[in-house]
């Protein structure tokens, strides 16, 4: 009962003090579940609860069973300090000392356990997807896979918890997220049948077609093994060295250089399974399926010089982006979705060969089936206990869900489960807190390092007696399909089909609209300048040229290169729904800036209706505090010095802000020149500008859009008398994510 819940209780008088204290203020982004005191706090009470929107792993046992626990017990108890081992402290500030000068004691136990347990806090991070963000849900059934799969979790209705962690490939741990690389979208499914992980990532083809070649495809893309630069990005020598010579990497690389290498949010990212799975219905009927998650708010994405400033700015940008959303209440969402194909024989499908990774089967040609919705509603408690220590297996698979013979998904299915024992220590993994099935687990896997079941019995082996035969064989467990397979001769092979490298890539440039095509043609001309070696310029060219002949053309003239000789070989269609330009979308959680500016008296109003609208407002001004005037207090969120327009998806001015008293450029280098607005807002609306943001404002903001150099009528520049009305155009706008004709395409 959610009333005498102590934890809700508590967590309902604070968010209600948070309330109090902010003037009402729901901008999300507080450190602490309460404000803290100026004063150092010295009354001993007990550890606060968690913030309302964070929730932790579901309390079960390492072996899958309710456990009882609660927040409060999981966490930390009592209100005093006390050693690993519940002894209390009453100092954790100076060392053990003979006299106030030291020597310092070696007998200084609680010295040593701090420092000891200090020195081994970091574990071995990802080989891959080092950098990551996470978040809690719930994955609902529509039950429109019923007819396909046998998986308890895909019946009607049935509700799943997930974990999912959303990744960068290529940069370190602390790297930053806005980089242009692949992004993995991982989903954990605690399921009533056991886990069930899709580990999939937001671009539908891989860059090769079979598991070994992955640790020389990550060796070309990580940073140079001598000056270990550059840094999460494949603006490099090796990475174009690499997939210029295995042209099977040419979909991938184009995907990445098109604007899905530079994803808005996690939130507006598609996901997909990449490979083709096999699901088995409850007759034992299989099906051939490629999973999808699309995004309820669109797909969506940066432009390259916005990420570029947003790296420097907030290189914590997406999952900032994610936890502001979910604390925002604006929970993201994705429907799961099959593409589904017979299970012939031949495992192609018109004919597209279904095992092969660097293939998509258009949605023009096999539609995407959605089969239920997840929805994140909770951000971790404990970064380290949650989102780092989570491990995803595709070996983790329940009753209906089976792999096909993909060899790259071979590959996975060891390594998952191998690199885990590195990464985390040893075999137990899955009975950390993260990783807990919620079905009863009855194995006979025993002891290792870090095992926290206590198992009884006398027997792990079957058939026993001693045990009176437990565990006993489950006849409706998990079956591999008896999928017959082709023989022929061992060797290092690989099917013809497999050669076919352009025809994709082709269909999608051919799909993407011309203002998508620039923006690949810039991304090439971008990475390739960065490559040192003018002949892996050359040699990628060659692949460009069979890909496309404009895109060639176009970056051989950036790069300053003559377009080598070639020219696509096959002729495909588009599939039309490879593009993300062109439809209208829901705005919710899409952050404004509102400029404090001369006429600021109407951005109380505005603000609500910003957040009534389900969007966060960011209120920038010359210098922190509250907004002067009467009415509510309105809280700053940002300086003119501190913000920046990469923060905010559109920006409304009130009026034209007076340089501020802090406006010179020895203070602050963004004022360096002068005008008759402040050159801080001018600079933001300058940028917001050039990345085809919404722009609004009021009273005199034509003075504003002047002193910034933006022809107060073009495209998406919203100018009127009533503020609301502006605000009404501006989410309008927003809704197509950007104002695309501003610029129009030279390729239109
Ligand atoms: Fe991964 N991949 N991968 N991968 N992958 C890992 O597993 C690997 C591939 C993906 O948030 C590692 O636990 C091989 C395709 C995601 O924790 C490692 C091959 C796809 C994540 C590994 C692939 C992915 C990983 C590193 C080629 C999309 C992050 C740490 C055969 C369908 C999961 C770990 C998380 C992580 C191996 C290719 C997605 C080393 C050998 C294709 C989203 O085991």
């Amino acid at each position: 009962m959610e009333e005498t819940n102590p934890i809700a209780k508590a967590v309902d008088k604070v968010i209600d003090a948070v309330a109090e204290r902010n003037g009402g203020s729901e901008i999300p982004g507080r450190p602490g579940v309460e404000p803290p005191t100026i004063a150092e706090p010295v009354e001993p009470r007990d550890p606060l609860p968690p913030k309302a929107d964070q929730r932790g792993p579901d309390p079960v046992t390492a072996t899958g069973q309710p456990s009882g626990e609660t927040t409060e017990t999981r966490g930390q108890g009592g209100p005093f300090l006390t050693t690993a081992t519940g002894t209390r402290l009453p100092d954790t500030d100076h060392s053990l000392k003979a006299g106030a000068r030291g020597p310092v004691l070696l007998r200084d136990h609680h010295l040593r356990e701090k420092i000891t347990h200090f020195d081994h806090e970091r574990i071995p991070e990802r080989v891959v997807h080092a950098r990551g963000a996470a978040a809690h849900g719930v994955f609902r059934a529509y039950g429109t896979a019923a007819n396909v799969t046998k998986a308890a979790f895909l019946v009607k209705d049935v509700e799943t918890p997930v974990f999912v962690r959303f990744s960068t490939v290529l940069g370190s741990r602390g790297s930053a997220d806005a980089v242009r690389d692949t992004r993995g979208f991982a989903t954990k499914f605690y399921t009533s049948e056991g886990i069930f992980d899709l580990v999939g990532n937001n671009i539908p083809v891989f860059f090769i077609q079979d598991a070994i070649k992955f640790p020389d495809v990550i060796h070309a893309g990580k940073p140079h093994p001598d000056r270990e630069i550059p840094q999460a990005q494949s603006a490099h020598d090796t990475f174009w060295d690499f997939v210029s010579l295995h042209t099977e990497a040419t979909h991938h690389t184009l995907w990445n250089m098109s604007d899905r290498g530079i994803p808005r949010s996690y939130r507006m990212m598609e996901g997909f399974g990449v490979h083709t799975f096999r699901l088995v219905a409850a007759d034992g009927a299989t099906t051939l399926v490629k999973f999808h998650w699309k995004p309820k708010l669109g797909v969506h994405s940066l432009v390259w010089e916005e990420a570029q400033i947003i790296n420097g700015v907030d290189p914590d940008f997406h999952r900032r982006d994610l936890a502001d959303a979910i604390e925002a209440g604006a929970y993201p969402a994705w429907e799961l979705g099959i593409q589904i194909f017979p299970d012939s024989g031949d495992q192609t499908y018109e004919g597209i060969d279904l095992l092969d990774p660097t293939k998509i089967v258009p949605e023009e040609l096999a539609p995407v089936q959605p089969i239920g919705l997840l929805t994140l509603d909770a951000n971790p408690i404990n970064f380290f206990a949650e989102t780092e220590q989570v491990a995803f297996h595709v070996g983790h698979l329940v009753p209906g869900i089976d792999v096909t013979d993909d060899p790259l998904l071979a590959g996975r299915l060891f390594s998952y489960l191998d690199t885990q024992i590195t990464r985390l220590g040893g075999p137990n993994f899955d009975q950390l807190p993260i990783n807990r099935t919620h079905a009863p687990v009855n194995d006979m896997l025993r002891d290792g390092m870090h095992q926290t079941a206590v198992h009884p019995g006398a027997a792990p082996y079957r058939p026993n007696s001693l045990d009176g035969g437990c565990p006993f064989q489950a006849p409706d467990g998990y079956v591999e399909v008896p999928f017959p397979v082709e023989a022929g001769a061992r060797g290092r092979v690989a099917p013809a089909s497999y050669d076919d490298h352009f025809s994709q890539p082709r269909m999608f440039w051919l799909s993407l609209s011309p203002v998508e095509q620039e923006h690949v043609i810039a991304a090439y001309t971008f990475e390739l300048s960065k490559v040192y070696e003018p002949a892996i310029r050359e040699r990628q060219l060659k692949v460009l040229a069979q890909i496309d002949p404009v895109l060639c053309e176009e970056v051989a003239a950036g790069l300053g290169l003559p377009v080598p000789d070639g020219k696509p070989e096959t002729i495909v269609d588009p599939s039309p729904a490879l593009s993300q330009v062109g439809r209208t979308w829901p705005v919710a959680g899409r952050v404004i800036g509102l400029v404090a500016g001369s006429d600021i008296d109407e951005i109380r109003t505005l603000r609500q209706a910003i957040l009534d609208a389900g969007m966060v407002p960011l209120v920038i001004a010359p210098t922190g505090g509250v907004l002067p005037g009467e009415g509510d207090q309105v809280t700053v969120q940002r300086t003119f010095a501190a913000a920046r327009s990469v923060e905010f998806d559109a920006i409304l001015v009130a009026g034209a802000p007076a340089p501020g008293a802090d406006a010179v450029g020895g203070r602050d280098a963004k004022a360096g020149v002068p005008g008759p607005v402040d050159p801080r807002v001018t600079l933001m609306m300058n940028e917001a500008y050039r990345h085809a943001k919404p722009l609004g404002g009021w009273g005199e903001a034509d003075a504003t859009f002047t002193a910034a150099g933006i022809p107060a009528d073009a495209p998406g520049v919203v100018s009127g008398t009533d503020p609301a009305t502006v605000l009404s155009q501006v989410t309008d706008l927003l809704g197509g994510h950007r104002v695309w004709d501003r610029f129009p395409s030279g390729l239109a």
